[in-house]
């Protein structure tokens, strides 16, 4: 045993502090990570690879459970990427139990008035800008290894909040949605949205297309930062443009099935 070893000192060394996704948001900063709904650890890992800036868990659609969620989010602390949590629906218990496996972001879905976000916005954080529920025995608190005092302020400094808003009603209500304090990104789901305005999955569509900008140009303009899907890279880069700073780019099994099939393409010409 080296002559330093000292058995009474934790092993365990604070890693360097990383800038936050939240911070980022509010330096301006254009972020990109896909939807995933894989169960893999792997996947989270190559996301990580190759330099994408966060990655969304999907509890909406896909069968992924917290204690899946759980272990993915070691996955990607453990190469530097974020990882946030998409509910299924705007629950406080729901919030709170992925912010404790220790998601940095949380992203919820259908929100179509002031309450409903007012409710997201309290549940995300602690007092005194909310009531998330509060136990220091989980994930994100170190299973009470972190400073009881620091963990709440960090928390609420750190939790990236994104409320998705996707449906007619979210739209006529965004200027009392954009009222809401803590609100981080207002996110266009323009798939949802494509079906509230009467032509599903048509995303390309002018009525959708137009929605979005003014959704993009009203939140921007009221100083809250937007978020959107894209399925393609020049998508992407049109939303960029436009000033869409939070940009959810496809899903890991959408990306999985296009590189096969365009290889299948490839072998077969
Ligand atoms: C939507 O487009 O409806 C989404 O939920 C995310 O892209
Ligand atoms: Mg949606």
């Amino acid at each position: 045993m080296s002559a330093d070893f000292d058995a009474t000192q934790p092993r365990w060394n604070e890693p360097e502090p990383v800038k936050g996704l939240r911070q980022r948001i509010k330096d301006g900063d254009v972020i990109f990570g896909p939807f995933m709904k894989l169960a893999s650890p792997q996947v989270v890992e190559i996301a990580g690879y190759a330099g994408f800036d966060f990655v969304i868990f999907d509890t909406e659609h896909g069968p992924l459970t917290f204690e899946t969620v759980e272990n993915l989010t070691r996955a990607a602390e453990r190469v530097g990427i974020a990882a946030i949590v998409r509910v299924y629906e705007n629950s406080p218990p729901l919030v709170s139990r992925c912010l404790d496996v220790g998601a940095q972001g949380i992203l919820v879905p259908h929100i179509s008035s002031r309450e409903e976000a007012a409710t997201l916005s309290q549940a995300a954080r602690f007092a005194p800008e909310g009531r998330r529920g509060v136990c220091c025995y989980v994930r994100a608190a170190r299973f009470s290894h972190a400073d009881k005092y620091r963990y709440f302020e960090e928390a609420n400094e750190n939790t990236l909040v994104v409320a998705m808003v996707e449906g007619r009603e979210g739209v006529a209500h965004l200027d009392e949605i954009l009222s809401v304090p803590g609100i981080d990104v207002i996110f266009v789901g323009p798939y949802d949205l494509s079906q509230s305005l009467g032509v599903p999955g048509q995303v390309d569509s002018p009525r959708v297309t137009r929605e979005v900008e003014r959704v993009v140009e009203e939140a921007r303009s009221r100083g809250c930062a937007v978020g959107t899907f894209a399925d393609d890279v020049s998508s992407a880069r049109r939303w960029r443009d436009l000033g869409v700073q939070f940009i959810s780019f496809s899903v890991d099994v959408g990306m999985i099935y296009t590189a096969m099939k365009n290889a299948v393409a490839a072998l077969r010409a």
